[in-house]
């Protein structure tokens, strides 16, 4: 996500601080009161001597703080070794000494990775807090769940198992038996979080898929309600794409939308959205943001794309794109379907009025795009010429024919 540079996962920050753990039994009760937060050095996880190193996370994503650990344990002797061990890996944890607490910091949005659990617990116990883990994950993000206890009995690790338990681990905790249980949920982590990359990003592009940005799309346009502020779209489209194809091939083509992927990603702020809504069409998200304003981030981009000709392996092909703006302050119900309307009938005014330029709903005038329009018409028919240019020079296909 939070990629987010909004088609990514964003990328956490912890606060820092030297926390020293509880050493008498009963001084945990309230030095744990609330979460501790212990972040060692800048390198948590990547420096852990190999097994438990580095993750590749994928590119265009930044990666989840898949390990960030909690540590739900009410004995302070078992706190400061389980502890210990942690820190001794360089990885990055919390304790919490109470069910209830940690039951509330892991319905936060950042939950952690991977929750040590023991069974008895005050508030809630560890059986009831490892049922109400499973039933999270609307966000998508698993919580690998390891449980701790003296608890022994083949009849007590079925119990955990079926309460939602990922695995189990006998007290006192053995540290080659704790570090083999980090691998393990370190590979299951890591395996989910590149399930959940494949199923909501673009494979090509590395954006949000047509189905991820279009939840966006709803999840913004209910927050910009909440706040009262304007939430703008952006759809936009290349320009005469079908003919990069034709002439320089499908890979060409590919090449040239991953390229103008990354322009809309570089102009873009951190808490704006972009997806992949269809083959050489893209959708944008800006919240908090006006359609004015928002046609004119729109020229920039529009300009980004086309003032450079994206190099292929065949040739360097002027690209332009049409855009359609609206955004929630226009009239009519505010709703998904009537965004993505008046944006592809914005879109559609575009293509009609010459291409390589930007339309905005009912905004035409006030937004003051009437000077550029000259510009684009005039770039359009540069574009167009160079385009006719180079497809014929460098066209393998059209070389192909010859020979
Ligand atoms: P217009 O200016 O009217 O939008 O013209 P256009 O040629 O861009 O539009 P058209 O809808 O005729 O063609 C879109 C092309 O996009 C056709 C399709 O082959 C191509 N396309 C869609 N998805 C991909 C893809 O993933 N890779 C490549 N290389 N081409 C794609
Ligand atoms: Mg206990
Ligand atoms: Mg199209
Ligand atoms: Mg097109």
């Amino acid at each position: 996500m939070p990629f987010s540079l909004k088609g990514y996962v964003p990328k956490r920050e912890f606060s820092s601080s030297n926390v020293t753990l509880p050493t008498a039994p009963g001084a945990h009760t309230t030095a744990c009161a609330a979460s501790i937060r212990i972040r060692l050095r800048q390198e948590p996880i990547e420096r852990l001597a190999g097994d438990l190193g580095t993750h590749p996370g994928t590119e265009n994503t930044v990666r989840v703080d898949l390990m960030k650990i909690m540590l739900v344990e009410d004995s302070a002797v078992e706190q400061r070794q389980i502890g210990d061990y942690l820190k001794a890996w360089n990885l990055e944890f919390t304790v919490v000494s109470d069910g209830a607490e940690a039951w509330s910091l892991l319905q936060s949005p950042e939950p952690p990775g991977l929750v040590l659990l023991d069974w008895m617990l005050p508030g809630l116990d560890g059986i009831e807090l490892c049922r109400r883990i499973r039933t999270l994950g609307g966000n998508g993000n698993y919580i690998y769940t390891v449980m701790l206890t003296a608890k022994d009995r083949k009849s007590h690790l079925l119990m955990a198992m079926a309460a939602g338990a990922d695995d189990y681990l006998a007290k006192p905790v053995d540290p080659s038996e704790l570090r083999a249980r980090l691998l393990v949920g370190k590979r299951i982590l890591e395996l989910q979080q590149s399930l959940r990359f494949a199923a909501t990003h673009d494979f090509l592009t590395k954006l949000f898929n047509r189905e991820e940005i279009l939840g966006a799309l709803k999840r913004e346009i209910a927050r910009g309600e909440r706040e009262r502020q304007p939430v703008t779209v952006i759809l936009a489209d290349l320009d005469e794409f079908k003919k990069v194809n034709d002439c320089l091939g499908h890979a060409a083509g590919d090449s040239v939308l991953k390229e103008v992927a990354e322009r809309l990603i570089s102009d873009l702020r951190e808490y704006d959205f972009v997806g992949r809504y269809g083959g050489e069409e893209f959708l944008m998200i800006l919240p908090n943001c006006s359609v004015g304003t928002g046609a004119r981030r729109a020229e920039e981009i529009r300009c980004l794309v086309s003032n450079t000709p994206i190099t292929t392996t065949f040739a360097k092909v002027p690209v332009t794109v049409s855009m359609g703006v609206t955004s929630t302050e226009c009239e009519g119900a505010v709703t998904v379907e009537s965004l993505l309307q008046q944006a592809d009938r914005a879109l559609y005014a575009a293509k009609a009025g010459g291409r390589n330029r930007v339309e905005a709903f009912g905004l035409r005038e006030v937004i003051g795009i009437g000077s550029s329009l000259a510009r684009s018409r005039r770039r359009d028919t540069n574009a167009a010429k160079f385009r006719r240019k180079v497809m014929s020079q460098g066209s393998p296909r059209r070389q192909e024919t010859q020979a």
